[in-house]
């Protein structure tokens, strides 16, 4: 089925002998180059994400294939952020490529168009930063090794209560993009289980660049900490207009905050801000230190936690292609789903047959321009 036709559907990775290879585990041989597609912001608002995120694939897959035995291909796409482009990448994947899988694309308001389309076409789609609410209920070929934001803030707020003594705060969000939007449940359940209190609330919306109203009523309601749901692109003048309003309470934040990017562009404002996520360089998991190292020096610079989570992707698409030493769409499907207590730089990782991750949150603080586990 690897000819040269092109006019006939027969040729996609659902039905492919020559991707089914002999042996499993270690000793897979698979003949057929194994296609995976991958979709992330390379340009535009959540490139500070997505670029981590092509490089930590590709680092991941290049140690994968030096292993032997199967050639990973990945067919990298930009969707510049967009869900048309997002949803235009996803079809000329399944359709043109004809992929055995798809990693990414950056954002959950993405995510939920183009996992629609991968289920209906019955392509696995393995999220790697796609945290809100809902995301592997879309299907069965629908897996993420990204940490929910439920359970990043589920820890960063108990967290930020304990050491700093939170008892009342306010809530900022966007509601505009469904990643923010769906945090803010997981925000209000967290406080409402910790007792407490919210003194003000207030909404933006992504592209807004003028928080002055908002900050000026959280200003009036002194709280003890500000709990914001944004994406780095409102942050950063959302944090710099409150400190500069005089606002000094401490900022506490979820996954979108465990960026270098963010905390760089922040500068000074970003001292203190606490931060739930999956990653840290500072974790002392299985092969972080080598990942870290191996990173910087392909890239010129430290990896994050989006390239952390691409980079674990590789590995894990890998183990579920051994696992039947098949890399069709249903064998790698059935075998996402079967990912147990596989021990990953993102500490013990597994994936469970609904295709939720599961794995411990790190909570942080930014210290000195550092982030450090609190
Ligand atoms: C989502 C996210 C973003 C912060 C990823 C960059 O978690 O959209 O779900």
């Amino acid at each position: 089925a690897t000819g040269a036709c092109v006019s006939q559907d027969t040729t996609d990775a659902s039905s492919d002998s020559a991707l089914s290879g002999s042996g499993t585990g270690a000793d897979c041989t698979i003949d057929e180059t194994v296609k995976i597609g991958a979709v992330f912001s390379l340009t535009e608002a959540a490139a500070f994400a997505g670029t981590y995120q092509q490089e930590g694939l590709a680092l991941g897959f290049e140690e994968v294939n030096a292993a032997g035995g199967i050639t990973y291909e990945v067919i990298q796409e930009d969707d510049k952020t967009s869900v048309e482009d997002s949803t235009a990448a996803f079809e000329k994947l399944i359709d043109r490529d004809k992929v055995s899988a798809i990693v990414g694309p950056t954002l959950s308001g993405m995510a939920f168009t183009t996992y629609t389309d991968a289920q209906s076409a019955g392509v696995p789609a393995l999220g790697v930063s796609t945290t809100a609410e809902g995301i592997p209920e879309i299907g069965d070929y629908i897996f993420r090794a990204s940490l929910p934001e439920e359970v990043a803030l589920a820890a960063s707020i108990p967290a930020a209560k304990e050491a700093l003594g939170l008892t009342k705060v306010a809530v900022l969000y966007d509601n505009a993009d469904e990643f923010t939007a769906s945090a803010f449940n997981t925000i209000s359940d967290v406080l409402t289980e910790e007792g407490i209190e919210v003194v003000a609330e207030e909404t933006f919306e992504t592209a807004d660049t003028d928080f002055s109203a908002q900050l000026t009523s959280v200003l009036e309601a002194d709280p003890d900490a500000v709990i914001l749901s944004a994406l780095p692109g409102a942050t950063v003048p959302l944090v710099k207009q409150a400190r500069e309003l005089g606002i000094e309470a401490p900022i506490v934040g979820g996954n979108a905050f465990n960026s270098p990017v963010l905390v760089g562009a922040l500068e000074t404002a970003a001292e203190g801000l606490i931060v739930g996520g999956a990653w840290s360089a500072a974790s002392d998991t299985t092969g972080n230190a080598e990942f870290i190292a191996n990173y910087t020096e392909k890239y010129g610079r430290a990896p994050d936690q989006f390239a952390a989570q691409a980079y674990t992707a590789a590995y894990l698409l890998d183990q579920a292609v051994r696992a039947d030493c098949d890399a069709n769409r249903e064998a790698i499907k059935d075998n996402l789903g079967q990912i147990l207590e596989y021990d990953s730089i993102l500490g013990p990782i597994s994936i469970d047959e609904n295709g939720e991750v599961h794995q411990e949150p790190v909570v942080q603080i930014i210290q000195d321009g550092a982030f450090t586990i609190l």
